[in-house]
Parts: structure tokens; sequence; C-alpha cells
């Protein structure tokens, strides 16, 4: 606790110690073998990023090479400049030539068990049919169509044809309601949205066309709806306006050359909620995303020619825009996508498929493993995963128990861990593991990739010493950055690159320990300041969740005069666990030991579940609000399950 004298760093006062190199075995065959590789690769794009990210975009193909790498004039970047490309050309034409040709670029299974594969031909073939159904609704260059699909092979069919055509595709997660799908439409201003007659969630239909028709009672902007025929369940048609899929491209041609689009051509807007307020329209462009999710998805994965590659993100989040649909398919690799919930029928859906279709790289959530922990080891231990060589977490900060439990249970400590450190706004990943080259500390991402200028400094930019926290900012601009908030550039200006000077701002909090190594605190406005000691909140949840009775916590800070702030824990029990006064007090005292006195809870307050996003980010704003003893206001169109709020109000009482 001498951080007395530096009251902007935040304190760091736990510690992981223990680090796992790669393994020999790992190593030999890694796009990147050692730690020394690695070292050679970042010094040499340090000294010219803009050199590395040239060699990175020459891997792809341009109809028309770029004169100048980037331009830049603060908060404005320009990557590839006059550079001509096509995305869904390089995710998909650029493999018909050789022996991708015939390779299999998705394998789709539903939650009632249908299993259909594409190969990179028959995808190429779905992408133009769709791109010219598209051009017959009237599409053009820069229009925006919105995509509000279950996770099926149509919704990157769907990405891919905007991307053909030069349309500016915006997905919205299928499990948004009606009112957050009508506002991102009106923001959009989308012409056209895609959707189904329903998509598959916990044995039930999810009833996405009855929301498209809500939605678009509000939307003059939208002319046109294209409908896949998916559920079998009964919608209505609006003749003037609706579209099944199957008949528009039962009637389009095969044949559509991709658009020769402009490097910095839009490529999606991809909302994110603020911390309050209106959602923002996160845009970003074509050459430079392109360029940096095809590195990040060869090298963080160490991709080979055999992987069978799965995210279990869906496309409505940026995981899977870059890691499920852009980045495996730029690679010419094998990727698996899951329409359903995890646990349906059994909580072994995961492993069963792992099993079946022989993952090879596994990339997840640190929510999806605390869960999966919760319901016991028996449930991966039933099946076969030896085709499992790479693991990924993605989304928070993960606790080193649950890291733990990942490497045995799922990675039968054989598998490296890649903890990859992005945003919405980054378009790829930035902070993280090579796995050949980097030894993992569970609960760090480790360091910034290659050509990422990504630091932790102090509020007026300064450089923090080894050892100390601060703000998580990056220096220079990188490829796929985003490029501003759709409709709002004073936003975007404000938001990101004026609260540190000159620099962006992530809005997350690090540490930097002796190694140089990144430890993510979380948001920033999820740090507490309790007597002057700025406590990261995800500390005391990781050291809480270390108790053998805790499934998840989550933590916030509620006004105190006399403290500032005084920490406020909602803690889930794991199964059979009875909340009791006693195991309050042995929690506080638990957590007291575990991080310092500073940090034990003034308050426990026991849960059945927590409020999250539907990606399952925690809504601390809404606990923020509830501890203390306030109403809940501003936007909440994000949250998962509505009926835990309320019943988090009367657990008060
Ligand atoms: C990819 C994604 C971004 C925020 C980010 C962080 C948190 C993401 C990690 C992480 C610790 C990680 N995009 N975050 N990855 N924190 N370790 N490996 O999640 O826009 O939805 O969220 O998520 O706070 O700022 S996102």
């Amino acid at each position: 606790m001498q951080n007395e004298q530096n009251e902007r760093s935040i304190s760091v006062l736990s510690k992981e110690e223990r680090s796992y190199a790669p393994s020999a075995a790992f190593a030999k065959t890694a796009s990147v073998p050692s730690k020394a590789a690695r070292a050679k690769l970042s010094a040499a794009a340090a000294r010219s990023p803009e050199k590395f990210w040239d060699a990175a975009a020459r891997e792809l193909h341009w109809f028309k090479p770029w004169r100048k790498t980037l331009q830049w004039k603060v908060p404005d970047a320009k990557w590839f400049v006059g550079g001509k490309t096509n995305l869904s050309y390089n995710c998909l034409d650029r493999h018909l030539d050789g022996p991708r040709r015939n390779k299999a670029a998705l394998i789709w299974e539903s939650e009632p068990g249908k299993v259909r594969t594409y190969t990179y031909l028959q995808l190429h073939r779905e992408v133009c049919l769709f791109a010219n159904a598209l051009k017959g609704l009237g599409v053009k260059p820069g229009d925006r169509v919105a995509i509000y699909m279950p996770l099926v092979p149509e919704a990157v069919v769907a990405m891919l044809a905007c991307a053909r055509i030069g349309a500016v595709h915006g997905v919205v997660f299928g499990g948004f309601s009606a009112e957050a799908l009508r506002d991102r439409l009106n923001d959009a201003g989308a012409s056209v949205v895609v959707t189904a007659d329903g998509g598959w969630r916990k044995g039930a239909i999810l009833r996405l066309k009855d929301a498209v028709d809500e939605a678009v009672k509000g939307a003059p902007t939208v002319k046109a709806v294209v409908v896949l025929k998916h559920a079998d369940n009964e919608i209505t048609i609006d003749e003037t306006r609706d579209h099944w899929w199957h008949r528009l491209t039962a009637k389009a041609s095969p044949v559509c050359p991709p658009e020769k689009l402009d490097s910095e051509h839009p490529l999606f807007i991809l909302y994110t909620s603020g911390s309050t307020g209106k959602p923002k329209g996160i845009l970003h462009t074509t050459g430079g995303y392109m360029t940096q999710t095809a590195w990040t998805m060869k090298h963080v994965f160490d991709l080979k020619e055999t992987d069978v590659f799965w995210c279990t993100a869906d496309v409505g989040w940026v995981t899977g825009h870059s890691y499920l649909a852009y980045g495996p398919l730029l690679n010419g690799a094998t990727a698996v996508m899951y329409e359903g919930a995890p646990l349906t029928p059994q909580p072994d859906r995961f492993w069963s498929m792992i099993s079946r279709h022989s993952v090879s790289i596994f990339y997840t959530a640190p929510t999806a493993i605390r869960t999966f922990m919760r319901l016991g080891e028996e449930h991966p231990a039933k099946h076969d995963l030896s085709s499992l060589r790479l693991l990924g977490t993605v989304g928070e900060p993960i606790n080193p128990e649950a890291w733990r439990w990942y490497k045995k249970h799922i990675g039968g400590d054989r598998c490296p861990i890649v903890d990859t450190w992005w945003q919405t706004e980054t378009g790829a990943i930035m902070i993280s593991p090579l796995p050949g080259a980097t030894a993992a500390k569970p609960g760090s991402a480790t360091l910034p990739l290659p050509g990422i200028d990504a630091d932790v400094v102090d509020m007026t930019g300064k450089s923090v010493p080894l050892g100390s926290g601060g703000y998580l900012v990056v220096r220079r601009p990188w490829p796929s950055m985003l490029r501003t908030i759709w409709g709002d550039a004073e936003r975007y200006r404000k938001q990101y690159w004026s609260q540190i000077p000159g620099m962006y701002f992530t809005g997350d909090g690090a540490r930097k320990d002796k190694d140089g190594y990144l430890w993510i605190l979380g948001r920033i406005d999820d740090v507490l300041n309790v007597s002057g000691h700025r406590l990261s909140t995800s500390e005391i949840e990781s050291a809480l969740v270390g108790h053998p009775f805790v499934a998840e916590s989550a933590v916030v800070g509620r006004p105190d005069e006399l403290h500032g702030q005084a920490v406020v824990a909602f803690v889930t029990l794991k199964g059979g666990k009875i909340p009791s006064p006693e195991l309050k007090e042995l929690l506080r005292e638990f957590v007291a030991k575990a991080i310092g006195s500073i940090a034990r809870p003034a308050e426990i307050r026991f849960t059945d579940s927590l409020p999250k996003t539907r990606s399952g980010k925690i809504m601390r704003r809404l606990l923020r609000e509830i501890a203390a003893g306030g109403a809940v206001r501003g936007d909440v169109t994000t949250l998962e399950d509505f009926g835990i709020l309320a019943k988090l109000q009367q657990d008060e009482e």
C-alpha cells in the first residue's frame, strides 16, 4: 500500500507468479517459434511499423497497389492509401485456383443437431448468388444492409455478399429486441434487412421476423426485407416489402465479379453500447481490417492448413466478425460454427462437438469457461478432446483458477492458451501471447503484438514504470482500428483521442509487471477508489472466485462518505452451497487475506445470477446503481435477462 504518493496509478495488490512456457513440441512447428523470434519481429516492427504492415498486406490480393502505407493526422487514419481490393475476393476467389478449392470452409451445426458443410467453391457460389440478389434489390456500394440472423452459414454469406458489392453490413445480434434493432436501423440508415423465419435457442425458436416487422414500422429507410427459411416457423409476409431468400437466389446469376474497392471503403458498422446513452456505431474499413485480421489469425492461432478452428462467438459480436468469418476465411481455414445454446441438450454439447468435428483450435470467453467449471469436469471427461492443440480466450480478464481449469480439463495440460485482448474498436487482436514464443501467465494477455504500440500510461500520457498500473493506450494507429463513430466524428474524437493527449485511449485500466507483461484490470469506470487507493474490481472478483464455494462475482463501488467508495460484491455460489451471514464474513476475510484489508468488501450480496449482456459481459453499471440504492437508469437494451434486475432490487428489502 505504498501508492499514496502516486494516487493516479492503480494499486497493484495481488500477483500470480507462475508462468507457463511453450512446450518444445509446440514451438517446433510454430510460425513464431521462440521468445527471441518474437522479440526480433517486434523490434523490427517498432523501428518501422509501416514496413511491417506493408509486408502483411502484400500477403493478400490487391487489384491495385497502394501509394502510401499510412496517412495519419490525429484522429484520422488511412491505411494502404490508393490501394484497391475486395475482402470477399480475398476470402473466397483467391482460394479457388489451388488445393483449397474443395476444402471445407464452414462446418455448421444446428442446435437440433443438423450438420452442413460448405467448401470454398460452394461458399463462393452462395455469396455470388446472394450478392446478385442484393443488387437486384437496388443495393449499391456504400448502402447499409442490416443482418439480423441466427448463427447460420447464410449470415456469413450475407456479410461476404455485402463486402463483395461494397455494401456496408451492420450485423445486429439476433438476441436483441425489436427496439434495439430499430434504433440501429435508424442510426445506420439501412435500406435492406436480412433476417430469418427463426433461429434455435435452448430448444425454442427465436421469433426474429416478428421483431423485424416491429422494428421496421419505426425505420423508414428500410425498403426491403430478405427472409431466410430456416426454422419452418409461421410468420407474416408483407408482399410489398418482404422477399424469400431462396426465391431471390433461385433467380439470381452465380456470376458476380467483385467490386474493386478503395482500401478505405467502409466495410461494416458494428454497434457497441457505451456506458450510458445511445449505442455507438463503430465503423471499420476494408484494407486495414483485412490485413490485421489475416495476420493475427495466422500467427496468434498459429494456424496450419489442417486445423479445424472453432470460435464460439456469434457474428453479432466483433469476435464473430473477425475470428469466425473473416480471419479463418482469409487464411483458407476450416471454421466450425454452432447455432444454439452451449448447454443444450446437455452440458457436454461443446465437448461432444469438439470430438465429433476434430476441432484443433478452440476460442471462447472466460464467462463460458467459468460456467463449465461450475458444471464440473465430468462433462468434458466424457469426450475425446485429443484433437485440440491450442486454446484461446477473449472478452474479459480470465481469473487464474478458470485459466488452470481450462488448461487441464479442456487442454489436457498439453495445449497452450492465448489470452487475447482487443475491442470492437480495435477490429483485431492487439495484445496476446504468440503460442510458440510467449510464456503465458494466467490472467495476463502478455505483450502487445508486433506492430502494435500499446502501453500503460498515466493521465499525462507518460509510460508508467514496470510494476505499476495506469491507463491502457495505443500510441500509433494500427491497420484495423475504427475510423469513426458512424455519423458522429466529434464523439469519436472526444471518446478515444482526447482523454489522453495524442493517444488512443482504450477505456481499460491495466498494469505492467516486472517483465513488461500487461494485466488488463477492466474498464476504467470499473476501477474503485477506496480511501485514495485505486482498486481493480476484477482483481477483487478474481480473489472471490478463488474461494471454493464461489461460482461468480461482480464487484462495484458504492459511494461512501468516509472512504470515497466502498466495495460491494455480488456473489453467486456453486451448486449446493447455502448463503449465510457466516459465509459473508468468511468471504470478506478471504478477500482481505488474498489482496489486503483495503479491498475487504463492505458488503456481500448473494444472488442467483448476475445481469449480463448477451455476450457475457457483466453490466456493472446496473449493479452500481443497485448497490447505491437508486433506480436503474440508462440503456438496458443489451441486457440478457430483465428478470434479474427486478430480483436484485427486491433482494435488498
Ligand atoms: C473482443 C471484445 C472490449 C473490452 C475491452 C476489455 C475487455 C476483451 C480481454 C478483455 C481482459 C482480455 N470486444 N476484454 N478481451 N479484458 N482480457 N483478453 O471483447 O468491444 O466487446 O469488448 O472487453 O475491457 O475493452 S468488445
